[in-house]
């Protein structure tokens, strides 16, 4: 018989006859295994196929391309394009539409034979760079027709789909993503809209409505989510599932509402539609009945890094008004970019563009080159890119001072603009418990495992003693994985650092899992400080792995961006450490169970619950 080694002893009892781990989470990777760095992370495992060297996915021929289409959309925005008439008149006018459509800018990424530019999601991201350094209002018309408005077509099209929408969507038929209603925002799942197959299986007939679409009162061909009454083979039993259908305005029965009065983006047009009637033809099925709702969610997870490129442009921008301002503006007796407190604000400024636009393109990177793991990072890319952009707007505003509250300046459209993001194509509340839970699921499915293995523990050796040695190294601390390879000599200390928080995020979901087991998913206040921890840690090994490629290769602004990452991964570890610490220790755990108190005397009485300080 085979002797189970001592080492045995390193896993913990708890672990050993671990709790119900069946953590009902929100996403689907089960115990496959991942590629993406932030799934592992929260194993504790430093997986660093998608991050190291930095994604370089053009060769000559697609750059060659890319540089031939960025001078005409520059000069597209210099030379066409007003931002203030568009947002003034809350539109687009015809004129500039009409050059936007002749840019081949509707259709960047549709194969070159179906009508598109054939572009790869870098170059994609590159173009819309420039499109958010200019104009996100007309960022959202570009992106709601591609980004999520026919992007199912693409993804999911039969052959016979792509040939006869692709060539239409990319010459002047708008497209929308018809996801959200009244009772469907976050919880997408929630979908009331209905279609009913005919008897003949030939069509099938849509009623319902939908709120807030993008492109709603343009669009001649949307992607519609609805709720398909469909019989279960096995059981009998008939259910409402969520299907994805393309619908074309021309079919009869769709409408819609006149245009939403926005805070910002106010060019790009929104609408309530509605649909009566709509007879649908089977052959309009998107992705197989039933399967709407993965639809829904790939086509939003492919779309996100577009989100994150297109910011890190109009972060450039906002940087740039502000530095302009600050080296010309003289208040007691020196130029304003002299005093430290705006030396911070233009420094955390550009490093968060720095790290927007690295995790833009690392997300882009890597599903040019096939990854299929990349949801939790495009997540992180949306999330972090939209609260960057909004802090470095606001911060560039309070650089100019007066000068950035008066319209002239434009930073205030922009700020308006920018306040939507964090709200659409999934909140970033949303997305940071799906960035923790599907992180949990992935580690719990690992330890799933591993209590199987201890159960036949001579079957599993392999696998328990792969454990048992990780679980020594961190103990005793000895041969600590490392990523120093990886990245330039001078950032081998701020690599550590990344290393140190990845170890150190295995062991506290490990301790959760042990704690709180299926019952995970309903402490929000832990799980969004593990998603901050995650954020934060994922783009330390962003930066390392830009700056070390920038460092490698003699780059221009290589010591500029080595600066950038040194900083970042300090401060970010601490916030890491700090954070990893905030879901386990009494004192804040007590903290959590009091804000949600005060949470329910605000709701039991409407509003704030005391008085006026003198009683009134
Ligand atoms: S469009 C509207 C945007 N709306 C949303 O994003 C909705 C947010 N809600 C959700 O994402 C989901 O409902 C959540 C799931 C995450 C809350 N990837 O029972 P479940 C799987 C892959 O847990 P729920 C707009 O804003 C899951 O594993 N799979 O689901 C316009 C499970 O699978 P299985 C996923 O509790 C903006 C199944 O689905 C994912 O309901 C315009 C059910 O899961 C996922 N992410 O909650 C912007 N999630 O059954 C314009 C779940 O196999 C573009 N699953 O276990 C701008 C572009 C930028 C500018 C560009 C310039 C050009």
């Amino acid at each position: 018989m085979i002797r189970v080694p001592k080492i045995f002893a390193l896993v913990p009892k708890s672990l050993r006859k671990i709790v119900d781990l069946n953590v009902r989470c929100l996403a689907t990777q089960g115990s496959k295994e991942s590629q993406s760095f932030t799934m592992n992370m929260f194993r504790g495992q430093l997986q660093t196929n998608q991050v190291f060297p930095y994604p370089k996915p053009l060769n000559e021929e697609q750059e060659e391309i890319l540089n031939m289409l960025v001078d005409p959309m520059e000069t597209f925005f210099k030379e066409v394009n007003n931002p203030f008439k568009n947002d003034e008149n809350a539109s687009i006018d015809k004129d500039t539409l009409k050059s936007l459509w002749d840019l081949g800018a509707f259709g960047i990424q549709v194969p070159q034979d179906l009508g598109g530019l054939g572009l790869n999601n870098t170059q994609y991201a590159r173009l819309v760079e420039i499109v958010g350094y200019n104009d996100l209002g007309v960022g959202i018309t570009l992106g709601a027709h591609q980004s999520i408005g026919f992007k199912g077509i693409l993804l999911f099209g039969t052959p016979e789909q792509k040939k006869k929408y692709l060539p239409r969507v990319t010459s002047g038929s708008v497209a929308a993503f018809c996801l959200t209603e009244p009772s469907c925002g976050s919880d997408a799942g929630a979908v009331r809209s209905k279609a009913i197959k005919s008897t003949d299986g030939s069509h099938y007939i849509l009623n319902g409505s939908k709120i807030w679409i993008s492109n709603g009162g343009l669009a001649e061909i949307m992607t519609v989510f609805a709720q398909v009454p469909i019989k279960d083979p096995i059981t009998g039993e008939t259910k409402d599932k969520v299907t994805a259908f393309i619908v074309e305005r021309a079919f009869g029965g769709v409408t819609n509402g006149p245009p939403e009065n926005k805070m910002g983006i106010k060019c790009s047009n929104t609408t309530e539609v509605y649909y009566e009637d709509v007879k649908i033809p089977a052959e309009n099925l998107l992705g197989g009945e039933g399967q709407g709702f993965k639809v829904a969610m790939q086509i939003l997870n492919n779309g996100r890094f577009g989100m994150g490129a297109a910011l890190s442009g109009t972060m450039q921008s906002c940087i740039k008004k502000a530095t302009e301002h600050a080296v010309q503006r003289v208040q007691f007796g020196r130029t304003i970019n002299n005093y430290g407190t705006i030396q911070e604000k233009l420094a955390r400024m550009s490093m968060l563009q720095y790290i927007t636009q690295s995790v833009a393109y690392m997300v882009s990177g890597n599903m040019d080159t096939g990854s299929q793991d990349y949801h939790l990072e495009a997540a992180i890319s949306k999330v972090f890119a939209s609260e960057s952009a909004w802090w470095v707007c606001d911060e560039a505003i309070q650089i100019l001072g007066g000068m950035g509250f008066m319209k002239a300046t434009g930073l205030e459209r922009v700020l308006r603009d920018l306040r939507i993001f964090r709200i659409f194509e999934g909140t970033n509340d949303i997305l940071r418990l799906f960035i923790a839970l599907t992180g949990i699921q992935y580690a719990g499915s690992h330890l799933k495992e591993l209590q199987k293995a201890f159960k036949n523990p001579t079957a599993n050796l392999g696998l328990i003693a792969e454990e048992v040695s990780r679980r020594a190294t961190r103990v005793i601390g000895l041969n600590s994985p490392s990523i120093a390879h990886l990245v330039h000599p001078s950032l081998a200390d701020s690599a550590d650092l990344c290393v140190k928080s990845v170890e150190s995020f295995g062991s506290v979901i490990e301790s959760i899992l042990v704690k709180y087991g299926k019952g995970i998913v309903d402490e929000q206040f832990i799980l969004n400080r593990l998603a901050q921890a995650a954020i934060d840690t994922y783009t330390m090994a962003a930066v390392l792995s830009r700056a070390s490629a920038s460092l490698t290769n003699n780059v221009s602004s290589a010591e500029h961006e080595l600066l950038m990452a040194q900083v970042w991964c300090t401060e970010a570890s601490s916030r890491v450490a700090e954070n990893l610490k905030a879901v386990g220790t009494t004192k804040n755990l007590d903290v959590y169970t009091k804000l949600s108190k005060i949470s329910r005397n605000i709701c039991d009485v409407g509003g704030v619950v005391q008085k006026n300080p003198l009683g009134f």
